[in-house]
């Protein structure tokens, strides 16, 4: 099976490089091949992301991820800039259902946000939409009849959008405890009110899952008020990113946080939800363990190899009950010594 590595930026190559020692110690047997991609392809080769780096994206099983985002990078071209590339890989390989599981481990209580008694049982995953919304609307500055600078971003969805991941929501939730809630804006935007209707039709189709609707203020408010009430959320581009970062601090970290982007073959991109904390790269604080349970995530849903992602998210859990933490759980292992514990856990 190859593996496409795209470490990207900033902390990208070191919570990679643990995630493919622990893929190793745990005998995945996978050919890795790495390729630049965000502000290092574009300072390495012109473009964040190269036509070199799609081809081997489309040639690989899988995709490991790490993050993007380069301040050096910021006085660019939007076309050119870092987080190009990660909304271009998804766009361009169809990889439109985000699937953001936010889980508390037992021993992780201590560095949740939240009291430990509303921490207690976070156990959700965020279904997020990838393809449309308004990171691929028409955007522009103009100026207005008054001389103003004016930006805008069209946020637009279509019926056939939102009908194929409010499927991926209601199938996920019927893997799990059966409940979904829908997340949107209705009683202010258009495309909520779609994304509502297109919602309540495909629910026909799952008669045994229990829907329920929720407005994205509100649900910022739940979700840090008592998080136990979700299951399943499935929401647009901007709400899904927005809500996961918020969610993971009740999960312990951003740190914690593991992604999958799925089309609807077993093509995946896996990467942790972080982007590439560019304060602390090179400096080994990075926290690698979203990336590896991305890896796992990766085994599970590309690979075909559930036995092995659950040893390794077993050895995670392992690690962190003996003690493992990196700064951003209160603790001072580094980047490579997280990595070691979670194989010595293997
Ligand atoms: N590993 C996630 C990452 O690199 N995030 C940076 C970023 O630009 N994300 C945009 C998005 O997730 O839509």
């Amino acid at each position: 099976m190859l593996i496409a590595l795209l470490p990207g930026d900033g902390i990208g190559p070191e919570v990679i490089a643990q995630a493919v020692r622990v893929l190793d110690a745990a005998g995945c047997g996978l050919t890795f091949e790495t390729a630049p991609v965000g502000g290092a392809a574009y300072k390495a080769a012109g473009h964040p992301l190269p036509a070199s780096t799609l081809d081997l994206a489309r040639r690989a099983d899988a995709i490991l991820f790490g993050a993007v985002g380069d301040p050096e990078c910021d006085a660019l071209e939007r076309h050119l800039r870092p987080e190009q590339a990660i909304l271009g890989l998804r766009k361009e390989l169809g990889l439109f259902a985000n699937l953001r599981p936010v889980k508390l481990f037992a021993d992780l209580a201590d560095a949740s946000t939240l009291r430990p008694d509303v921490a207690r049982g976070i156990d959700m995953v965020i279904v997020r939409e990838l393809n449309g919304d308004v990171y691929f609307g028409e955007k522009a500055m103009r100026t207005t009849p008054e001389g103003l600078r004016e930006g805008y971003d069209v946020m637009s969805y279509d019926e056939g959008e939102v009908r194929r991941i409010a499927h991926s929501g209601f199938q996920t939730a019927r893997a799990r405890r059966g409940k979904l809630c829908s997340v949107d804006k209705a009683n202010v935007l258009e495309t909520s009110q779609l994304w509502r209707d297109v919602v309540i039709e495909v629910a026909a189709d799952y008669p045994d899952v229990a829907l329920s609707h929720m407005y994205v203020d509100n649900a910022a408010m739940q979700i840090v008020r008592d998080p136990a009430q979700f299951d399943v959320i499935v929401t647009g581009n901007l709400f899904g990113d927005i809500l996961s970062d918020l969610a993971s601090m009740c999960a312990g970290s951003i740190g914690m946080l593991p992604s999958a982007a799925l089309d609807t073959s077993s093509k995946g991109l896996y990467e942790p939800i972080h982007g590439s904390a560019p304060d602390i790269a090179g400096q080994g604080k990075a926290n690698p363990l979203a990336t590896i349970l991305s890896a796992a995530m990766m085994l599970r849903y590309s690979l075909d190899m559930a036995e092995a992602a659950d040893r390794i998210e077993a050895a995670v859990a392992g690690a962190l009950a003996s003690g493992a933490r990196t700064p951003d759980l209160g603790g001072a292992m580094d980047t490579a010594a997280m990595g070691d514990a979670v194989i010595a856990a293997l």
